[in-house]
């Protein structure tokens, strides 16, 4: 009993971390992914946890390195949904967000069709917008959302122009936000997109299968993420039927100790109460 006591808390303070916040840093040179052009007179550029924190305006002249994202069609009958974990990477904003982001083939194969159910989302007046990406790495086994490193980019767009919204084949394909959107809503999110960019296939380059979503504070600084992971394989992902909201299946959790929403994370925080008596 103590043993699993002192486990399940274990458990609980590698993933709970309240993470000061870092300071900016100077970007002054090319970066992939960030900076990959320097724009003219450029005194540089201040970022935070390697994003650049305010954008400059968009540019409807610019184009990724790699040329523009093209449209994914063909892709395979796939679903893959990341399940926020029950304790926030950052617990900064006071609350614990919890929900999922799902993507599966879009209608006729074309782009991913995106469906969002947030709920605990933090005050909106103190830390949103809150800009959401999809990101370059998968979050490791102890929740860090730094691990996840930059955004999804395969055409390196980089991120110091804003996000065209006009022309968004010229946007980072993971910047979910800039796309479609930022989330500018108190306590619950619900949204259902198609991004066209973006891939259900595992050996395109614009596959966001094996990634992560994180969502920031409106700075940039990281509150929470988790695993893209695939449906179970012969599971019926028919689209329109599954978006209501309802508790995600406890089986696609995108990390080791990231099952139950809510009634877990009081648990926790009750037997970390009780051992601190
Ligand atoms: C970013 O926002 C958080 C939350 O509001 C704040 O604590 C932190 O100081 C900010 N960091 C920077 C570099 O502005
Ligand atoms: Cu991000």
């Amino acid at each position: 009993m103590r043993s699993f006591t002192v486990a399940l808390i274990a458990a609980a303070i590698a993933n709970a971390q309240y993470v000061p916040p870092p300071s900016p840093v100077l970007l002054t040179t090319t970066k992939s992914a960030v900076l990959p052009v320097l724009p003219t007179n450029f005194n540089g550029v201040d970022t935070l946890q390697g994003a650049i924190i305010s954008k400059a305006p968009v540019n409807v002249s610019y184009t990724p390195v790699n040329g523009p994202a093209t449209v994914q069609s063909n892709n395979p009958s796939a679903t893959y949904v990341a399940t926020l974990p029950s304790v926030a990477f950052n617990e900064l904003v006071g609350t614990v967000i919890s929900g999922t982001v799902m993507g599966s083939a879009g209608p006729g194969g074309v782009g991913v069709q995106i469906t969002i159910n947030l709920s605990g989302l933090p005050s909106q007046s103190m830390y949103g917008p809150f800009p959401y990406h999809i990101h370059n790495m998968m979050v490791p086994a102890d929740g860090n959302c730094t691990s996840t490193l930059g955004h999804f980019d395969p055409t390196n767009a980089g991120e110091y122009y804003t996000c065209n919204t006009n022309a968004t084949q010229n946007c980072q394909v993971g910047d979910l936000a800039g796309k479609h959107g930022k989330i500018m809503t108190d306590s619950t999110f619900t949204a259902s997109y198609v991004d066209m960019y973006l891939s259900t296939d595992p050996n395109s380059p614009d596959f966001f299968g094996a990634k992560s979503i994180v969502i920031h504070t409106k700075n940039t600084t990281r509150i929470t993420c988790a695993n893209f992971m695939q449906m179970g394989m012969g599971a019926s992902s028919s689209g329109s039927s599954t978006a209501t909201g309802s508790a995600p299946v406890s089986t696609y959790t995108g990390a080791a100790v990231k099952t139950a929403v809510g009634s877990a994370f009081a648990g926790v925080a009750g037997l970390l109460g009780m051992l601190m008596l």
